[in-house]
């Protein structure tokens, strides 16, 4: 299989650098930590080691070292299509090299081999309450199949260390292939009632995949926003929740799908994956309030009105980035390519204009610009995906991506169990009153 053929090839020189670093230089001064910082979420600390992707403040996110205007030319697309095969991105994540189309169609095969789901999968989903929100559907899904990780058989069975990255990556390919199928089961069943197992069609590559076994009128339109949103949901370093989550989880040795499944009840959090409905919802709230697009002073007052309510602005601000998101202006430039005259594509484009204006005039948003968020549920909307509550999953289906890339080249280079250190209160508060009586 390609990807381990790849990555086998690679390790020797990936395990020596990680071993010099660790055994001749691990005294080397990093960062330090502040009390702010152990208070606030431990922002910002730089701890956490990674080469998927990197999120430089001044510029967004870069896969493997590769910004996403760089990605979208340079991975290889399926013929006919203008965005690129979810096969190659995966490819770049794992191998950190663009592949060929041919290379990138292997990876698109091998999740054609591996895309049917176990009958009792279906079966449990079926028999959950109607409302059960599809987040927690989609994560039981995937703690289900836990049942066959052939990470945890091998396990078991005492493999030796060098090794777990190879059943980690066999599940990682087994879950990627599979979430798409599940996430359209969910939704077909959850929102029409219908309880007939999608099928993946090994003609077709991913993204086209899910727009077929979605209810979507327009397939060829969606499945070109499909790969366009997996590519971009894929990654975002290593701190962020879901992200994060998959590490810790995976750290201790835990499988593949007993780590995504936690790294999804992250995103499922208000403050993670939840954003991009919040905004979508504000955009139909202001298009509700004035009967279509308003003009700019319109929205520049209603825009006000919602930060003197004290409510945020979604889609705008970001915790580590200061910038407007890469990722938000090549959703912007799909739709405005494709349905530039749609009314919550020309509302979103105002408010790009208008809102960083009023973020900056209140100066309390360290970022006034747009993030992911701020126009993703927009384009779901237009193609007709217009449950709000699915959104969530379908991040889901391409933070797989990243995290399952994370997940293989953690147990590739024998990552420990995390295990940071906490303080009391007390300590912190004698640690002030301590640098208090040092002279500066
Ligand atoms: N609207 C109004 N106020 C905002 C704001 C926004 N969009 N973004 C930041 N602020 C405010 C914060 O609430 C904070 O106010 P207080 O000091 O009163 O608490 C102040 O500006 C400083 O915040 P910050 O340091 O710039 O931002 P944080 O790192 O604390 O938070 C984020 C980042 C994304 C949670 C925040 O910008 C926000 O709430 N944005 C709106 C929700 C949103 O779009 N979330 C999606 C995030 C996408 C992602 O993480 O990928």
């Amino acid at each position: 299989m390609i990807l381990h053929d790849k990555i086998e090839a690679q390790l020797p020189a990936w395990r020596d650098r990680i071993k010099s670093l660790s055994k001749e230089h691990a005294e080397v001064v990093v960062d330090h930590v502040t009390v702010g910082q152990i208070v606030g979420g431990m922002r910002d600390i730089k701890s956490l080691l990674t080469d998927v992707s990197f999120v430089d403040p001044a510029e967004g996110i870069r896969f493997r070292g590769m910004s996403i205007p760089e990605l979208l030319k340079a991975l290889p697309k399926g013929r006919g299509n203008k965005m690129p095969l979810v096969g190659g991105l995966y490819y770049l994540l794992m191998i950190g090299e663009v592949p060929s189309r041919d290379q990138a169609m292997e990876v698109e095969a091998e999740w054609a081999k591996r895309a049917a789901v176990p009958d009792y999968v279906y079966k449990m989903l079926k028999s959950m309450p109607k409302e059960t929100h599809p987040m927690t559907l989609f994560s039981q899904a995937v703690l289900a199949l836990q049942n066959n990780s052939a990470f945890a058989h091998m396990y078991h069975e005492g493999m030796k260390k060098d090794h777990y990255w190879e059943p980690a990556l066999e599940d990682s390919l087994d879950l990627t292939a599979k979430l798409p199928v599940i996430a359209a089961f969910i939704y077909r069943m959850k929102y029409f009632g219908e309880t007939k197992k999608p099928k993946y069609n090994p003609k077709f590559d991913y993204g086209a995949n899910f727009a077929r076994m979605l209810k979507v009128d327009d397939k060829k339109g969606y499945a070109e926003l499909a790969r366009l949103y997996f590519i971009l949901h894929s990654d975002h370093e290593s701190g962020n929740v879901s992200a994060h989550t998959m590490h810790l989880v995976g750290s201790a040795l835990s499988d593949p799908f007993l780590s995504f499944s936690a790294s999804l009840n992250g995103l499922a959090g208000p403050l993670h994956g939840l954003a991009n409905q919040e905004c979508l919802g504000w955009l139909l709230e202001v298009h509700k309030q004035f009967g279509g697009v308003p003009t700019r002073d319109e929205l520049y007052k209603f825009a006000w009105e919602t930060l003197n309510g004290g409510k945020v602005i979604p889609g705008y601000g970001h915790a580590v980035l200061r910038v407007p998101d890469p990722r938000f202006t090549a959703q912007l430039d799909f739709a405005k390519k494709r349905f530039p005259d749609d009314d919550l594509v020309r509302l979103a484009d105002m408010v790009f204009d208008v809102v960083p204006t009023v973020l900056k005039e209140q100066g309390k948003a360290k970022n006034p610009a747009p993030n992911v968020d701020a126009i993703s549920g927009t384009l779901q909307y237009y193609y007709g995906v217009r449950e709000f509550d699915f959104y969530t999953v379908l991040f889901g289906i391409g933070r797989a991506l990243g995290v399952t890339a994370n997940y293989v080249w953690a147990r590739a280079l024998g990552m420990p169990i995390e295990r940071p250190k906490s303080l009391t209160t007390k300590m912190l508060e004698d640690a002030v009153a301590k640098a208090a009586q040092t002279p500066a």
